[in-house]
């Protein structure tokens, strides 16, 4: 009776309410980065056909404030329940079987909760955990910013897009035959995953790759760490790596570091400046805890063009004259910040426009320019200007 209440007195209190159909099964199997089949378990979105479990599991996304309503069937022939990791669920929602409940073969359980705080969550099955969150049972929870817009958190400094990597690493003789497992601790992991991929794999994934970033461009890049090891991001140059949030919350002060840490079970919201042109990657190496003990690395790649902005060009804004001399006008006002770059994606002013119609970019240089216009919401204009 209560699952079937709340939904209801969720609307009433005007809360939006966001509903996933999850199902648990024991048949995944998914394709290694050197053709060799993993076989796992995990989760997937109910489908009337029938459905296979994926790797990670679906992502449960949401906005703060919204209430969110799990449901599991259990399709395999072991009990699983879903721990909703790092959000603030009561004990009866937390998926600890032992202190709320199984969900038994057959059966459906239903967990509910508030996204009180914007961040980066974790779920995995609480039954028997070091075996099923090894055999693949874990997903991710994104909270975004209050009405979802691009914010690192309610509030918070906006960006342009976002990107997601989890993490796990995959021991392939546990997913041969679970059953010869004799000592746990022996954890030897051969593969390295990000969201289920690896070397290949990754490069040409532009979910976790950025392959077509450009100059100007604010990544918030979500780490979690849902393995047993420690994983250390290094950054290349030029990217200004901005540790805002931990944990899904927001840390008191901005912490900037080309390298991070994140221990099993740990998120970190970091925020990614493209302020010049670079094609390199980001390595994340995968550390065995308490033995400093290189486990495996992956290798993320960042492709930053200054060129292609003009390709991307989105007139929102009619900009006369142009070619310009010495003023633009925009077509209509405009509140937010502009930048001016030059073709090679160099900075050469910005400022703050407020109602403002006339920009004076920098004199003395001819040729062709970038103008990025940036509006309260962190929606991102460009136009190609013109000096005679
Ligand atoms: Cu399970």
């Amino acid at each position: 009776m209560l699952l079937i209440l709340f939904p209801v007195f969720g609307q009433l209190w005007g809360q939006n309410v966001v509903r996933y159909r999850l199902e648990a099964r024991m048949n995944g199997i998914t394709t290694l980065w050197n053709g060799d089949t993993l076989n796992f378990w995990g989760f997937n979105i109910y489908n009337e056909e029938g459905g296979t479990p994926v790797l990670p599991g679906p992502t449960i996304e949401c906005n703060e404030g919204d209430s969110v309503v799990i449901s599991l069937k259990n399709e395999s022939l072991e009990a699983h329940t879903i721990h909703l990791h790092g959000l603030d669920v009561d004990q009866a929602n937390d998926g600890v079987p032992s202190t709320s409940f199984y969900v038994q073969p057959g059966e459906i359980g239903t967990y509910s909760f508030l996204a009180t705080h914007a961040g980066n969550y974790l779920y995995h099955c609480h039954v028997g955990t070091v075996l099923h969150l090894q055999m693949g049972m874990y997903g991710a929870v994104i909270v975004r910013a209050a009405n979802g817009v691009n914010q690192a958190y309610t509030g918070g400094p906006s960006y342009s897009y976002d990107k997601m990597w989890l993490t796990n690493e995959v021991a392939k003789a546990w997913h041969d035959d679970y059953t010869a497992i004799t000592n746990m601790s022996a954890y030897a992991p051969d593969y390295f995953h990000v969201n289920g991929k690896s070397k290949q794999q990754i490069w040409n994934d532009s979910s976790i790759s950025v392959l077509d970033g450009v100059v100007g461009d604010t990544i918030l890049v979500r780490l979690k760490n849902m393995g047993y090891g420690i994983n250390r991001y290094i950054f290349p140059p030029g990217l200004f790596p901005t540790q805002v949030m931990s944990d899904g919350r927001p840390l008191p002060s901005p912490v900037i570091s080309d390298t991070v840490d994140v221990y099993p079970g740990e998120r970190f919201g970091v925020l990614l400046y493209a302020k010049q042109a670079l094609m390199d990657s980001v390595r994340v190496q995968f550390i065995r805890m308490y033995r400093d003990q290189l486990w495996g690395e992956e290798m993320i790649p960042f492709n930053i063009s200054a060129a292609s902005y003009i390709e991307k060009v989105d007139k929102r804004f009619k900009v006369y004259p142009n070619p310009f001399n010495q003023f633009v006008f925009l077509g209509a006002s405009f509140s937010g910040s502009y930048r001016i770059y030059s073709v090679s994606g160099t900075l050469l002013e910005k400022g703050i426009l407020n109602d403002s119609v006339i920009l004076v970019p920098e004199k003395n240089i001819k040729g062709v320019f970038l103008l990025v216009l940036e509006d309260a919401d962190g929606n991102i204009y460009t136009e190609k200007l013109l000096r005679y």
